[in-house]
């Protein structure tokens, strides 16, 4: 049996002749963003990269076909169509049913890896939640970076984490996690979160040597880049704070269960601070593809 996934060929093309190629979640736009400023931070992700002369592949499920790479109408489509989320679990579901959804870090990064794309860019992955010992809620984006070898540029995790339990269930499930200049993991919205990582990197070529002696080792699992934002551009640490204490309020008040958690505290946020969290967020993204377009362009010379 082949595998039924659909590469675009700029895509295809980009990987058989050496080119550099990000991959990129469409979580991000369909649940993370919201409409319409969701399309136009679509494109301009993918422009950022063709800029950089790097070939981007978001990628998402489209009537029962897994995607790397979309054309501009199916990008649209992304951003205006009330989609599902999807991790791994979900895409049996939606192949099964020629059915449509945005794919989170962990379903990206499956099928990054099926498409043979190395590097991808998204914004804060997720992660353990507060409360996780009483909830078991653990995004799946852990577990299946703990079986891809792919590395993943994110500004750490967000804070509406218990970031903590983060660190210590990425470090028992064997991923490699790296802060991009920095010792101390970034908590997305601000540059660091207090919790020292073991190693940092300096430049990007560094990340592609890991990325290699990965591969000698033959291991599988994925690369953390932890990059944050410089200090200048953060979100003001006391809006952030307060916005954070109310949307986790507010999610318990609604006693919120499996999916709908993530998306729910995001948009709160973005309400409760009045789009400034937003601002802040389209920065990382930003900042977040412009590292792993090096990376990818560091991997390609290798
Ligand atoms: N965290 C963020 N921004 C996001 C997400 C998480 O800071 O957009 C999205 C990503 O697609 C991630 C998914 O893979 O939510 C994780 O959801 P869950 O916690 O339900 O696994
Ligand atoms: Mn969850």
């Amino acid at each position: 049996m082949v595998f039924p996934i659909s590469v675009a060929p700029a895509v295809s093309d980009a990987l058989a002749s050496g080119v550099p190629v990000v991959a990129l979640e469409s979580t991000i736009i369909s649940h993370g963003l919201p409409r319409p400023a969701n399309l136009e931070a679509a494109q301009r992700f993918e422009q950022q990269l063709l800029d950089a002369g790097v070939v981007p592949a978001t990628i998402a499920v489209l009537d029962g076909e897994l995607k790397a790479g979309l054309t501009a109408s199916e990008l649209e489509r992304v951003a205006s169509e009330d989609l599902p989320k999807l991790s791994v679990r979900d895409l049996p579901i939606a192949l099964a049913r020629g059915g449509s959804g945005a794919t989170t870090v962990a379903a990206t990064s499956f099928i990054a890896d099926h498409a043979d794309i190395r590097v991808f860019a998204t914004g804060g992955l997720g992660g353990v939640h507060r409360g996780a010992s009483d909830s078991f809620d653990e995004s799946a984006d852990l577990k299946v970076l703990s079986e891809v070898p792919i590395t993943v540029v994110s500004a750490g995790v967000k804070s509406i984490l218990d970031i903590g339990a983060t660190l210590e269930r990425m470090e028992s499930l064997g991923i490699t996690v790296v802060g991009y200049g920095t010792e101390d993991f970034p908590s997305f919205w601000l540059r660091g979160s207090g919790h020292r990582l073991d190693w940092s990197v300096p430049h990007a070529e560094a990340v592609a040597s890991i990325m290699e002696s990965r591969e000698e080792l033959e291991l599988c699992s994925a690369i953390l880049v932890a990059n944050p934002l410089p200090v200048e551009k953060q979100l003001d640490p006391a809006t952030h704070d307060a916005a954070l204490q109310e949307a986790l309020r507010r999610a318990d008040e609604k006693g919120l269960v499996g999916k709908e958690v993530t998306p729910f505290l995001l948009q709160t946020i973005v309400e409760i601070t009045g789009g400034e969290s937003l601002r802040v967020n389209l920065d990382i993204v930003e900042n977040n593809i412009r590292v792993a377009g090096e990376i990818a362009t560091a991997w390609a010379r290798l």
